[in-house]
């Protein structure tokens, strides 16, 4: 026992040693930094790995990535043994763990054995994934030395999306109940279910059965190539952004967080009227919808779009059971005020609103029998009770029903096993909308009519320290610096249809600036004078925000 806590010091010291001085934070999504500042924080969070799996007597995973961050970033989380995201309260140990000096690591862990009365005796496995960062690799390294260092197993997966990761934890949790945990298991899952929703029918009425797909030039570019030999002529993709690794531009003018954030058609796609698109972003959890019109204009459909498509769906099939199951959808702040309109008006689907970040969204979602999740950027999916499954095969089953109700029953069956539970999964969730799209015979133009988007504009500032801005009321509401909550009100008191928050990134060191409004103009003119107020009041730095 003690010779391993001294393998820490010394591994630490000789090969990981701690290179920054300044403090880094277990974030939104993990530590996620500039890459060359990563190599102790890694190896770090393998030790942690190992004393979680201990405590939590199941198999955790690391996933390596920085998602939509440019090439030189890179980033690493935890993922728990239900497949979700490290539970919150572990997130300070992770930070502590991450910050303390080289000579220390050895008593931090020991108090953090004492504190939770850790078993260091138990053999454990850790699953490590990366993404196609050229610096992945080395990561992984160090991470895999934490993870001996402490006499865990480690168990490398190599390149594969962050929601794979999540599949693979939690199917070895479950001793493979959940589905098969291999890149053999996943693809098999998700694509038979597919097929056998789709049965023999497609280009149904509007549907037409091919979609633009824009890989970021990561790691969603190759796994998309796994998905395209099993579909066959089941659905067409055509692969574009698809560059090795180190040779193309990650997530460049191209991705799931360019097309939202900037609501720019991506580089790399053909510009083909009318055509059906989606972009992922670098680790392929995230994904939207777009395309241009055949006057050139760019229409998106994002997380909102998806939510409202899946829920109302869900809905029908629901009551086409007639099994009493309750639904709910959660959004965040930036979910589209048309949006939250029209699943609460016309879809009469309860939604709740809570921060941003995955793991928020996920534990509302498990409130329900069905919770959708999805935030406005593209991440999001489906989760089902047991109390859900469990009457959906009894009513599948039972013949005492219709034919209609137990095909239904089948149908929501086969929904389930398209869908990655345990995190928003992009391919996944490209599925279910083509599942759904075919099942209605709708082209991409009547899924867009069922609402209009607010025209709205995201902006950020950099301020001094990131950490004056609070929020409450999932961040509806701005607290502290004093007084800006009440200049914000008196901005969107003067727009039509106008709304605006405030928020410290969770990734980055900045405050990012929402507003919507009734025009394109308006929604930008609001925006701006927020962030002047922002800059003004939260200690901005650099150039101010002009007013268009
Ligand atoms: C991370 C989150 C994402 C969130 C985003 C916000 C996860 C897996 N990812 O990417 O959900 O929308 O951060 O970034 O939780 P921000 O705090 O910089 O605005
Ligand atoms: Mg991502």
């Amino acid at each position: 026992m003690t010779a391993s806590y001294r393998t820490v010091y010394a591994f630490a010291r000789e090969m990981h040693p701690k290179t920054v001085k300044h403090d880094i934070h277990y974030g939104t999504a993990g530590f996620r930094t500039k890459a060359s500042n990563l190599g102790y924080i890694m190896y770090r969070m393998g030790l942690l790995a190992v004393l979680r799996s201990r405590y939590k007597q199941g198999v955790i995973g690391i996933m390596i990535t920085a998602s939509h961050n440019p090439e030189c970033d890179n980033g690493v989380k935890l993922i728990d043994p239900h497949g979700e995201m490290m539970e919150q309260s572990w997130e300070e140990l992770a930070t502590k763990l991450a910050n303390v000096q080289d000579d220390e690591l050895e008593a931090t862990i020991k108090e953090i054995v004492q504190k939770y009365s850790i078993d260091m005796t138990v053999r454990v496995n850790i699953l490590i994934g990366k993404d196609t960062r050229p610096s992945s690799p080395s990561l992984a390294k160090s991470v895999v030395d934490g993870v001996l260092a402490l006499s865990g197993k480690p168990i490398d997966f190599g390149i594969v999306t962050t929601p794979q990761m999540h599949y693979f934890v939690k199917c070895r949790n479950t001793h493979n109940e959940y589905g098969i945990g291999t890149e053999e298991g996943y693809y098999t899952k998700l694509v038979s279910a597919f097929k056998r929703l789709r049965g023999d029918k497609f280009n149904n009425k509007n549907y037409v059965n091919k979609i633009l797909y824009d890989g970021a030039n990561g790691v969603g570019a190759r796994k998309i190539k796994y998905f395209k030999e099993r579909l066959g002529d089941c659905l067409e993709i055509e692969l574009h952004n698809d560059a090795g690794i180190g040779t193309g531009k990650l997530n460049h003018l191209c991705g799931a967080d360019y097309v939202k954030s900037q609501q720019l058609f991506p580089t790399g796609v053909p510009n083909i009227p009318n055509q059906r698109c989606v972009s992922v972003d670098g680790d392929a959890d995230r994904i939207v919808y777009y395309y241009n019109d055949e006057n050139n204009k760019f229409h998106l459909l994002d997380g909102d779009r998806i939510a409202t498509l899946i829920a109302e769906y869900l809905k029908e099939l629901v009551l086409a059971c007639g099994i009493d199951l309750n639904l709910g959808l959660i959004q965040t702040a930036y979910a589209n005020g048309a949006s939250t309109d029209y699943i609460t008006k016309t879809l009469k689907v309860p939604v709740a609103c809570v921060s941003t970040g995955v793991k928020h969204l996920h534990h509302k979602a498990l409130e329900y029998d069905i919770g959708v999740y999805f935030e406005a950027n593209g991440h999001g999916t489906v989760i089902f009770s047991k109390n859900a499954k469990d009457k959906l095969n009894e009513a599948a089953k039972d013949n005492k029903l219709s034919e209609e109700q137990q095909q239904s029953a089948e149908k929501l069956l086969a929904l389930i096993d398209v869908i990655n539970e345990t995190v928003g999964d992009a391919i996944s969730d490209m599925l279910l909308v083509e599942t759904i799209l075919n099942a209605k015979g709708w082209n991409i133009q009547q899924w867009e009519q069922t609402y209009t988007d607010l025209p709205n504009k995201l902006l950020k500032v950099t301020v001094q320290d990131r950490n004056l801005l609070t929020t409450k009321d999932a961040e509806r509401m701005c607290v502290t610096p004093e007084g800006l909550q009440e200049e914000i009100g008196l901005i969107v008191e003067k727009y039509n249809k106008g709304r605006s928050f405030v928020r410290p990134s969770g990734t980055e060191d900045i405050v990012r600036i929402y507003a919507e409004a009734a025009t394109h103009e308006e929604s930008e003119k609001l925006a701006a004078e927020v962030a002047q107020k922002v800059y003004e009041l939260a200690g901005g730095i650099g150039a101010p925000p002009i007013i268009p």
